[in-house]
């Protein structure tokens, strides 16, 4: 945050955390909250009503990253000014505004462009940002481990190279408020080339990582359990799920982007099955690209899974705005062909019935109350039974490319030869069972191992 010591020196008063001492990253100091206008605009296919959701949406991104929204604008536009997103008119309004208000930051609903960020920025006197800066404030402040640490600097300088061009983000670089946090602390006066070697340097270890993660989910698949990924929008209850689920002490909290880094635990199934449950980051509206691309070693989790669990928190005023920005999210990650199961959390709060109708085949809990969570249990392993088939096949010695098939599409459980042929027991989906149709010999259609 720009914290505020002064008065009167707009800024002088933009001091970070270092100049205030002894506060840690993450826990803001509530008397020194920065002063933010919000600005929505409401322009071409938008209505007024998704726009003033989103501004709502917005001022709790900027209070969970610690500041206070004390004013919000909106204006009506046929399309945004490419110079000032605004218009020059509305822009001096804006700085007159701050003035009166006292305000630090002015925060925008949608991503500026660097020229747009300088111009407005010239003349506010003061930081304009944009949603996407605010989403990698919050995720830098969460970020613990070295892992979530690297992918978040990696995705804030990738945000902010392409901002160093002239002289935008004078005032943002200056500060130390939203904008300005970073696990790996990059001072933005730092020379471009520097930032380009250390978003290199970054790439590299997250390449490791990834590659690491791979060999343990190949592990994974190889012990024959099967994987299921809880993904939804921030907020929803996957911790609180994990946790009730597999008493996984996840970290819990009302406030956005609690977790960044996967954990998985496994899990028994009433059928006797075992599978590993993975919770992983939180999805919000217009995530930004960046943080899908530097996240990718962590969705890769998601990306693998046999079966998604969609949590949707079914008191939000509008969840299938949500449930559309976690589906594009998932699109986006490639992960939109992979089953998934819609579960309505948080039944205690609001009666779900009209969701469960609104779409089939969806499920309703509450994460915390435990109610419906056994079913979600039972029907978790129903669905799974449902995309795999145990089956077994016979191949005949010479057809070493058919063996090979069956490894690559399915999961192979017990493999031994006989007098005439190889006897392979697998799970296969049904694509792949009517592909190697004419060497399955009995499909029992249920998982026993
Ligand atoms: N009333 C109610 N609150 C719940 C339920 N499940 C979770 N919560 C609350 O919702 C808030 C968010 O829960 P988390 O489990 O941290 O949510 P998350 O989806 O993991 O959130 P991120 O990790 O931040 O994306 C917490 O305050 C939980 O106590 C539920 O079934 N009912
Ligand atoms: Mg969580």
């Amino acid at each position: 945050m720009a914290n505020k010591v002064s008065e009167d020196s707009q800024d002088s008063h933009r001091g970070g955390f270092g100049e205030l001492g002894g506060e840690e990253r993450g826990l803001i100091d509530r008397s020194f909250r920065e002063r933010i206008i919000l600005i929505g605009l409401i322009y071409g296919e938008r209505t007024e009503s998704s726009s003033l959701q989103e501004l709502e949406e917005l001022s709790q991104l900027v209070d969970t990253a610690g500041a206070d929204v004390v004013q919000t604008v909106v204006q009506r536009r046929s399309s945004p000014d490419p110079a000032t997103f605004i218009g020059q008119g509305k822009a001096r309004e804006v700085y007159e505004l701050a003035e009166a208000l006292d305000v630090d930051t002015v925060v925008f609903n949608e991503e500026l462009t660097p020229a747009q960020q300088f111009n407005l920025e010239k003349i506010f006197k003061r930081s304009a940002l944009d949603r996407t800066a605010v989403i990698l404030d919050i995720f830098a402040q969460n970020a613990s481990t070295p892992e979530g640490k690297a992918q978040v600097e990696l995705a804030q300088l990738q945000y902010r190279l392409p901002r160093l061009k002239g002289q935008g983000g004078q005032f943002s670089q200056q500060a130390g408020g939203i904008g300005t946090r970073g696990p790996g602390e990059t001072k933005l006066e730092i020379d471009r080339r520097r930032l380009v070697r250390r978003v290199h340097k970054l790439q590299d270890q997250l390449t490791t990582v990834g590659a690491h993660r791979k060999n343990q989910s190949k592990r994974r698949r190889h012990s024959l359990n099967q994987s299921v990924a809880i993904v939804g929008y921030t907020n929803a209850g996957k911790s609180t799920l994990l946790n009730s689920l597999a008493n996984a002490g996840a970290m819990v909290a009302d406030r956005l982007f609690a977790t960044l880094d996967p954990l998985t635990r496994r899990l028994q199934l009433p059928g006797g099955e075992s599978i590993f449950l993975t919770d992983t980051v939180g999805f919000v509206k217009k995530l930004p690209h960046q943080l899908v691309e530097a996240f990718k070693t962590t969705l890769d989790v998601v990306i693998d899974a046999d079966l998604l669990l969609h949590i949707v928190d079914s008191g939000h005023p509008s969840p299938e705005t949500q449930i559309n920005a976690v589906r594009a999210v998932l699109s986006e990650i490639g992960a939109d062909q992979i089953p998934e199961m819609l579960v309505f959390n948080k039944s205690d709060k609001l009666d779900p019935s009209q969701l469960l109708m609104e779409y089939p085949e969806s499920v309703a809990i509450s994460a915390v109350t435990g109610v419906g969570v056994d079913k979600l249990v039972t029907e978790i392993g129903e669905r799974l039974r449902s995309i795999w088939n145990v089956v077994e096949l016979s191949i005949p010695f010479d057809k070493g490319d058919i063996l090979a098939q069956v490894h690559r599409e399915g999961q192979v459980l017990v493999e031994h030869a006989t007098e005439d042929a190889i006897v392979v027991q697998a799970r296969l989906d049904s694509s792949a069972m009517s592909r190697l149709s004419s060497f399955i010999v009995s499909a029992s259609g249920s998982d026993v191992i």
